[in-house]
């Protein structure tokens, strides 16, 4: 498959992503990966990504960050297809050696708060909807290793309009999301799209995507579930990295915001999340910027004119405790 045409900012329109190639080089993409696999040493087996935290108070990290998020390719790529509203939402993750490819769906979904209905979430619907994630990637996506994900290329298209009626929006999703995931079930594992390493794609969050899977490894039933997948059985040479964040309008990231509280009282307080002991929602509604986050961050996004979408600092202040009470 060629990316080539996926590389205008028209694509985000007509197909839900863009890539945009080459953002590190080979020597960067090297000493990231160094970076990670130092920090990933470090973790217990447990902890999959690294978070906000991590990046606001580990320096090398921060630094690797801002080198992502504030690049030039980026900037100007994700401005060709937002606009000068671009914000991001940083629930910044980097995933590290995760593959969520089982279920139903083996691993195929969407990101658009599809994890708690989508009958309140109208906004979705809008014709100008605007709202994606960014990944970053460390390595080539194959079909041995994975290390990328597969797209389904116009599958945003599924949230139609049909002038604001609702009947007719959650009927046609239902059906054509049912036609969807029975096709994949024959040609899912035909999918990969083939990023390299040091590229990034920005995806409507819309999109039906997963992780490529590594076709090469066993994974037993917990790696099939994004849980980590350790050394030993996928080589540091080898792992995958990937950094994730969400781009947006600025009304879009309001209501993503909005949605992720949702997720964080049902998923973290009451649901799986308590399972897992992972905080991450929680986490990023404890971050309020500017004022939590460090000062080369903060000026590193006025130098680039960027806006960093979150709720208002005595709003984030109550997440902060839940998380210091509920984080063991
Ligand atoms: O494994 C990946 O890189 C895909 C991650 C993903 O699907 C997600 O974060 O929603």
């Amino acid at each position: 498959m060629s990316i080539e045409k996926y590389t205008t900012a028209e694509s985000f329109k007509k197909y839900g992503l863009i890539v945009i190639e080459n953002v590190l080089s080979k020597s960067e993409v090297e000493s990231a990966r160094a970076l990670i696999i130092r920090k990933v040493r470090l973790m217990n087996d447990a902890q999959r990504f690294i978070s906000i935290r991590e990046f606001c108070e580990d320096s090398e990290l921060l630094n690797f960050l801002i080198k992502i998020q504030f690049n030039k390719k980026i900037t100007s790529k994700l401005k060709e297809v937002i606009g000068e509203n671009l914000h991001y939402v940083n629930d910044v993750d980097l995933q590290c050696n995760m593959f969520g490819v089982s279920g139903k769906a083996s691993g195929y979904h969407r990101d658009c708060g599809s994890e708690q209905g989508y009958t309140q979430n109208k906004y979705l619907f809008s014709k100008d909807y605007c709202l994606g994630k960014v990944g970053l990637y460390l390595q080539d996506n194959t079909y041995e290793l994975g290390g990328g994900i597969d797209l389904i290329t116009k599958s945003q298209k599924d949230f139609k309009f049909f002038k604001g009626n609702s009947l007719f929006q959650l009927g046609y999703l239902n059906l054509i999301q049912k036609v969807r995931f029975f096709i994949l079930k024959f040609t899912g594992n035909n999918k990969l799209f083939p990023i390299k390493a040091g590229s990034a794609v920005f995806f409507d969050s819309r999109l039906i995507h997963r992780s490529s899977p590594p076709h090469s490894i066993r994974l037993n039933e917990k790696e099939c579930n994004a849980g980590r997948v350790d050394f030993e059985t996928l080589p540091e040479n080898y792992s995958k990295f990937a950094l994730y964040w969400q781009a947006g309008s600025k009304k879009n990231c309001h209501e993503y915001l909005t949605n992720i509280m949702k997720r964080a009282v049902v998923e973290e307080f009451i649901g799986d999340g308590r399972k897992l002991n992972e905080l991450l929602f929680t986490e990023i509604l404890s971050y309020s910027f500017p004022d939590d986050y460090p000062n080369e961050y903060k000026k590193q996004a006025r130098l680039n004119n960027l806006n960093i979408y979150s709720f208002p600092k005595q709003n984030s202040s109550i997440w902060k405790l839940a998380f210091q009470l509920y984080k063991k």
